[in-house]
Order: C-alpha cells, then structure tokens, then sequence
C-alpha cells in the first residue's frame, strides 16, 4: 500500500473510533498519524526498510506497527474488526453534508437512530430541535443533506465517468464490424455530472457488437438487451445505453442522442419551419413517405449545414442560444487545453498540499507550461496549515531562490489563497500581500451567512487593492453540498470595475463558477482563470475539467489569463500593482 492509501485509512479509524466515542486522545493519535504520513517528504519504502519510521514525529509504537502491517499486507485486522463492530447506518451517515462523528453518535445515544431513514424520521417528528446541542436549524439542515443524497446519488460526476468512458470506446472501435461509434448524451456535452452514458455505432451487423458490450468484464448488471439496445450497469452504479444503428443513419443518431433535449427541440422546429422532418433516423421532407427519400450525412456539420447552420460544439448544445449564434456565423474558437500555458492556484506542503515546491514545479514542467502559481492557504485556514506572515515570507524567498537556481525552465510566481474573513477583510497584512506576484482571495468560512452579508463580504474583498482573482466563487462541492448563497451578477460587475480576475476553479467537485454564467460575464469584460486547485502533482491534470467547463461557458483563449506567455502574464499581473503603488 501507498502513503497516500495508509493515511486513507488511518483518517477512516480515527472516524471510526470517533463514532464509537472512544477516547479523544486515541482518536486524534489516528488523525495526526494521518497527517504525519501525508506530509513525509520521504519515500516510505526507505524509511520502513532502514527502520527509521519510529523517527517520524506524530508516529507513536502502535501506528508505526500497524502502517508496517498495511504498508506490507494491504489489511490490517484491528482496522477490519473495527469496521465490523460499526452499524453501517452510522458510517453512511457520514455522507450527510454536516454531520460529522461525533454529532452521529451523539444522535445515535440520544435517539437510537442507526440509519438513515430512522434519521429522517427523527427530523420529520421534529425531535432533533429538541436535543440539546442541535436545535432547529441543525435539525432542518440534517433533513436538507438527507434530501441532497438522495438526489446527488442518482448522478455521476463527469470526471469519474471519464473513466470508464474512454475504454468503452477504444473496446467498440477495435471490434471489426463496427464502421463508427462515439459517446453522446451529457458525457459529450461535458457536463459536470452525467446521468447515465451513451453510446452510438453505426454498423450492418449489430448481433456481436451487443454480446461484447454487456459481456464486458466491468459489468455488473444487465438491465436491458434487445437486437440494436442494450443497457448495462457497471459497479459504481452507473449505467450505459448502447444503440447500434446502420451507417447512413450514424450522423443522425449521435446528433439526436448527443442532446440536449432543448437542443433538439429547437433544431426539430427549425427543420419543420424548412419543410423538413430531423430525427434520430434522418433529415427528409414532412411530405415524403420513405426515409430513402431523406438526405444524406457524412458528418454532424452536413446536418447543421441541412438547417442553414455553422457547426455547433456538443458542448455548446444546451438550447442556450447557441442555434442564434450558429445562423449568424461560425461559433467563436473556444478555449483548447494546448491554449493554457500555466496555473495559478497550488497548495504545496507548507499548507496542506501533499508535495514540495520543487516536486510541483518539476511537475509543471514536464506538462510543458512557462509558469505556475503557489498559492497556499493563509493562516485562518488553520485546519488547512495555513500561512502566517513569517512561513510566507520565508516562502516568497524560497521561490525567488528557486526561480534563480535555473533548476526549471518553468517560472514560479509567488502568491497566497488568503481567507475572506467574516468581515470581508482579508486575512494577511496589506503591505506584504502587495509584495507577492499575485493574491487568490477565497471564502472558507461562515458559509450560512445571508446572501447580503456574503455578497457584501465577497465584494469587500474584491475591492481590496492587493486582490487579484477570487477563488472558488459559491465554495460548492458537486454532488456533495451545495454553495454559499452569494449574488453572482453583483460579485461580477464588482470584478469587472476592480479589473479582479474570477478563477474557474477546475477541480472536477467544483468547477466554480459555474458554466451558465461565464457567457454574460465575459462579455461584459470579466477574464477568468482556469485554475487546478492542485494538492499534489497528478491534479494539473483537473485542468482538462476547467478547459470542459470554460468551453461550455463560451469561453475562447483571450477571456482566460493563464493562456498568456509569461511575459504577458508578469506584465498584466504587475500593471495592477504598479498603478496601485504610482
Ligand atoms: P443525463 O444522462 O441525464 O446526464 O443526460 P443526457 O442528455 O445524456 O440524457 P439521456 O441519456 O436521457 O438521453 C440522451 C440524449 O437523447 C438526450 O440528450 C437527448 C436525446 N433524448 C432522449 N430523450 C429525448 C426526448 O424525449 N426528446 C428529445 N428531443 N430528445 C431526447
Ligand atoms: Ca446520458
Ligand atoms: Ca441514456
Ligand atoms: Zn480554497
């Protein structure tokens, strides 16, 4: 086992303990052993073989035994029998946003509610409000998250489907009476979550294509199978659609079975205004008897060609205005991932980021980017190690060394993810925050203010003159809580007069601010920011969710900073300072 999948399980006892009620000091043991093996800048399989893991502080003699035990058997019996002893009701309540261990438990004592449903009887016969320690509020948000899980369930996030998506496909082409086959459905249109999958292939001989597909090794259920149909359900729960088609008609069912449903609903109209039938089937005159008659596609471009239309991304297809925009010229060139040549927002080990400066900045280069961005946490973000002004100062002058080591070909620009306080000031002194390259301020606390003070607060902080984007605009976790309420038409134009960027936060539980509201907003003059968030170096990869997003948002190079060379971006990013300071 991993370092990574050892602390994993480490966090997962000390919750574990935690909804038992065991002892604080045995709890947080797990908890700090956790954080200790997350943070060990050394390789694990060194440490354990020179003997030297009783060395790391925060390892007491038990843990060391048993991450030895995991790190060579993969289990560890205490760890089993622990799970074992713990209704499963409790654990899942644990995927209620809001309820933490301890709060469980506390409700399990007080209400000998062991499962989910007990939960929400509880909350419908009001006798939450009643406990001590709860009252009503927490009792109507406990009823809330029930609600949330239920709904969130049903979907999966685009990100994860990816997955499972793109071996799919690759297993379709490579079967040899497949001619064409493609993904549609959401997962084209890359939304944030799917629903289920879809896929799409043209062939003559449809009887082997639908044996391989439900006969596939990750499926689990087989939930329908007829001669062209098949859907299947794979292991997380997620389902896939398969329609086999003859070849002529490809074109036409990946455009009907990509969606949207109001996309299609406004193209059927426009081809009926034309005399003309769209379907999954076809493109033929309203009067015509046989689809023989209809008109042919060698592409999606010939079906949108048919309706005096430009090519319209998937992504785009959302009935959003984007048929307007397609009769009056080409759609503009949307953003590309090979546009971006860099990332701001990154946590490095000095906050609770899982990798060293160097190993990011090594991590960077090798995506070939001219620069990126640290941006830690500041110091109110404590849960998160955050940044007091001594560790930033002493780390703006690590990066300046490193920058001058010439160790990298990729630049690091020094900056701070600083707190948005309650108030709406900002968490570190003015004077330093001028001095970095560049300031992401973000909300990480107080979220169940009114929309008014959180608009407010957010706007204060936009405004402050060391500001130069806002981070993770709502604070949402798709799938998992919602947002803070905020005014997002208000925090945009406060952006546009400030000339304060807004980050597209790429990670694929957030991509925040959300895709519906990019449009407008860069057309009035925002810029945004397509930001990794990364905790570690595998995450730069989220930018491809950020790029997904951006795409749906309209978005095309010019409206996003980090696709500016370096020496534009050390010119936009200075040019606030300098005017600030002259
Ligand atoms: P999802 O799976 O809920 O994330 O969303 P989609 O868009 O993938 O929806 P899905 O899988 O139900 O159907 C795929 C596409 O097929 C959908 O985007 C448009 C088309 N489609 C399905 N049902 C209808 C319908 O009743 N009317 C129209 N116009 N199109 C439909
Ligand atoms: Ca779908
Ligand atoms: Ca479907
Ligand atoms: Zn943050």
């Amino acid at each position: 086992m991993t370092k990574r999948e050892i602390a994993d399980i480490l966090q997962e006892i000390a919750t574990l303990l935690e909804l038992k009620g065991e002892n604080p000091f045995k709890i947080r043991a797990y908890a700090n052993g956790a954080r200790a093996l997350e943070s060990l800048d050394e390789d694990l399989d060194v440490l354990i073989d020179e003997a030297r893991l009783p060395e790391v502080p925060g390892l007491g003699k038990a843990l060391v035994e048993k991450i030895e035990t995991l790190h060579e058997t993969g289990s560890l019996e205490f760890y089993d029998k622990l799970k074992d002893s713990i209704d499963d009701g409790l654990v899942s309540m644990l995927e209620i946003p809001g309820l933490g261990a301890k709060k469980i438990k506390a409700l399990h004592d007080a209400l000998g509610v062991a499962t989910i449903e007990e939960l929400q009887m509880a909350c419908e016969e009001s006798k939450i409000a009643e406990l001590k320690g709860f009252g009503k509020k927490s009792e109507e948000k406990i009823a809330e998250g029930i609600r949330n899980r239920e709904a969130y369930g049903k979907r999966h996030l685009w990100w994860k489907a990816r997955e499972i998506t793109q071996p799919i496909l690759d297993g379709l082409l490579a079967l040899p009476q497949v001619e064409m086959a493609s993904h549609a459905g959401s997962f084209r249109r890359k939304l944030e979550h799917v629903g289920d999958l879809d896929f799409i292939v043209g062939s003559t001989e449809p009887g082997p294509i639908m044996d391989w597909f439900v006969a596939q090794d990750r499926v689990k259920e087989t939930t329908a199978k007829g001669d062209t149909k098949a859907s299947v359900r794979f292991d997380s729960g997620l389902q896939a659609d398969l329609r086999v088609v003859p070849p002529k008609q490809f074109y036409f069912a990946l455009h009907h079975f990509t969606g949207s449903k109001d996309h299609n609903v406004e193209m059927r109209q426009r081809a009926l205004e034309r005399g003309l039938s769209l379907s999954e089937w076809g493109l033929k005159p309203i009067d015509a008897d046989s689809f023989e008659e209809g008109k042919s596609a060698q592409s999606e471009t010939d079906i949108f060609a048919a309706l005096e239309l430009s090519f319209i991304p998937p992504e785009l297809r959302e009935g959003r205005g984007e048929i307007d925009v397609a009769e009056r010229g080409p759609i503009p060139d949307l953003i590309e991932i090979e546009d971006v040549k860099g990332v701001f927002h990154n946590h490095t080990t000095a906050s609770d980021g899982r990798s060293s400066l160097s190993e990011m900045t090594g991590a960077a280069q090798e995506r070939g980017w001219e620069y990126w961005g640290v941006a830690d946490h500041s110091k109110a973000s404590f849960q998160a190690n955050g940044l007091d002004e001594g560790r930033l100062e002493a780390q703006i002058k690590s990066v300046k060394e490193l920058n001058e080591s010439g160790e990298f070909s990729t630049y690091v620009f020094s900056g701070i993810e600083c707190d948005i306080l309650p108030d709406g000031t900002l968490d570190l002194d003015q004077d330093l925050l001028m001095r970095l390259d560049y300031v992401v301020t973000s909300v990480h606390s107080s979220f169940s203010q009114s929309i008014e003070e959180m608009t407010a607060r957010i706007i204060k902080a936009i405004e402050h003159p060391a500001t130069t984007m806002l981070g993770h605009l709502t604070g949402r976790l798709l799938l998992k809580r919602d947002g803070y309420e905020v005014d997002a038409r208000k925090v945009v134009d406060a952006a546009i007069a400030n000339s304060v960027v807004i980050e597209l936060n790429a990670n694929p539980y957030r991509l925040d601010m959300d895709w519906r509201l990019w449009k407008s907003a860069v057309e009035k003059g925002l810029l945004s920011s397509i930001n990794p968030d990364a905790h570690a170096p595998e995450h730069f990869a989220f930018v491809e969710a950020g790029v997904n997003t951006a795409r749906k948002g309209w978005l095309t190079a010019e409206n996003v900073i980090n696709t500016l060379p370096l020496k534009d971006v050390k010119e936009v990013l200075g040019r606030k300072r300098r005017h600030l300071k002259g």
